[in-house]
């Protein structure tokens, strides 16, 4: 029997003032586990923009994936954010996990402005919120590592035709909100449950749907 192909899952090392990351917390749970006729392989990214460069690369090419889902720590949103854009920008308002605080630099001198998800991220929030998950379209991922991540990410997919990519953001875990007064939190059972989805509909939607979820801000 052939191998099915892979989905390359990646999730975060804590970095700021946590020690934890919801992120790695939620895609550990699905390693190994089989989705829309796809394996999914996880693996942990450090919070540190040169070393997460540099292991991305090599996960990349070790697990050759068809689909790519970067997912991080978005402390503070309400909502599992479905990205649509990573920017060619570093402006680093706290050290990376290595010491690193890069302001206003390129992530590729010479590359685009900015790339799209890949994924169909429209039809992935429609399936999450049918599922009763809270989700959204986010029109930005930061000028952290999340977005270095996404950017290098999209870049890869641009460059291979058989490989899709995109990236998620998720909110806190309860146990991480319950230090500061009104502050959305998710399960990790739900995050993963939105995972699994999202997954599913991206192995088997290659063009996106039509929906309107923009914003006016
Ligand atoms: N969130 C950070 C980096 C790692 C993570 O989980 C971010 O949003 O850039």
């Amino acid at each position: 029997m052939s191998k099915p192909p892979q989905i390359l899952l990646t999730g975060f090392t804590p970095f700021g003032d946590e020690d934890i990351n919801p992120s790695w917390e939620a895609v550990r749970e699905l390693d190994g586990k089989h989705i829309g006729g796809h394996r999914v392989v996880s693996r942990l990214l450090p919070t540190a923009f040169a070393d997460s460069q540099r292991e991305l690369s090599l996960m990349v090419d070790e697990v050759r994936p068809t689909i790519l889902l970067g997912v991080g720590q978005a402390g503070g949103r309400s909502r599992l954010s479905i990205e649509r854009v990573a920017i060619n920008v570093q402006d680093a308002r706290i050290p990376d996990n290595a010491g690193e605080q890069p302001i206003d630099e390129a992530i590729l001198a010479g590359g685009p402005a900015a790339y799209f998800s890949t994924l169909p991220i429209k039809a992935m929030l429609k399936a999450l919120l049918a599922a009763g998950l809270p989700a959204e379209i986010s029109n930005t991922a930061g000028t952290f590592v999340c977005n270095h991540v996404a950017y290098l990410m999209l870049h890869l997919a641009a460059a291979h035709r058989d490989l899709r990519a995109g990236f998620v953001h998720i909110p806190y875990l309860p146990s991480q909100a319950a230090r500061f007064p009104n502050t959305p939190s998710m399960s990790s059972d739900n995050v993963v449950r939105a995972l699994t989805i999202a997954l599913e509909v991206a192995t088997t939607q290659h063009i996106d749907e039509r929906l309107g979820a923009g914003t006016l801000d």
